[in-house]
């Protein structure tokens, strides 16, 4: 009879996806490189809806993200009504015009010209869903007691890293927006006090006529050292 020892607590775990050999693990991650080297950031949306499930589906993804002592730290505030995406709008520009009139300084205005964006925030009403991300520095109990939860920035960095490749790899299209300051979202959306604005992510189409800036990626050779 075989003895399988497992320790209290766990489960035997079987990778979902295995290759038969080095060179289809090779051939498959170069698939994935160029599938994942074509996402940009977009700023031009498409009013053109998605349906709510695969929303859905995408916030059980990023929810899926490694977290500190699985804590799993983070709220997930999906909008797509006209009238809460208008008043986000409304407040996130009124902050963005104040950075772009003197908050931001001269250096970070002239590193961003490239990206030509401005305090107008278009995206923010014609991209169906806005994801506004939420991280919790704490958690709160029932009985109002506070409990700890760890690596938090790191943490809902990686879930909105995985939610922005599985937006791209489902043929729709993102933009990281840190409005700034971003207070503003937690009171429109009426968040617990252990909520904090992390980042605000529209979700949709690109637009037809949408462009990119021109601007490439590090080489491998600047990115990569190896020992
Ligand atoms: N939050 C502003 C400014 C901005 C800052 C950085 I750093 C960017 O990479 C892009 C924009 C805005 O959203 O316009």
């Amino acid at each position: 009879m075989l003895f399988c020892y497992m320790k209290e607590g766990f489960l035997p775990y079987t990778h979902p996806v295995q290759f038969s050999s080095d060179q289809e693990l090779v051939e498959k991650s170069a698939e994935l490189n160029h599938l994942i080297q074509g996402r940009r950031s977009i700023r031009e949306f498409s009013t053109k809806a998605i349906p709510q499930e695969v929303i859905d589906n995408l916030i059980q993804i990023a929810a899926s993200a490694p977290s500190g002592a699985h804590k799993q730290p983070w709220t997930f505030c999906v909008v797509s009504s006209d009238d809460f995406k208008t008043k986000i709008r409304e407040a996130a520009e009124k902050e963005e015009y104040v950075n772009y009139n003197g908050r931001m300084g001269e250096e970070w205005l002239k590193d961003l010209k490239k990206f030509g964006t401005n305090w107008h925030k278009e995206f923010l009403t014609t991209a169906p869903y806005l994801v506004v991300v939420f991280k919790k520095s704490y958690d709160m109990e029932a009985d109002g007691g506070k409990t700890k939860n760890y690596y938090v920035n790191e943490s809902v960095g990686i879930a909105c890293g995985f939610l922005l490749s599985a937006i791209h790899q489902l043929g729709l299209v993102s933009l990281t927006h840190t409005p700034s300051p971003m207070n503003f979202l937690a009171q429109l959306l009426e968040r617990p006090v252990n909520e904090k604005a992390f980042l605000l992510i529209p979700i949709g189409y690109a637009a037809n006529d949408a462009a990119v800036p021109n601007i490439e990626r590090k080489p491998l050779r600047e990115v990569m050292n190896k020992y």
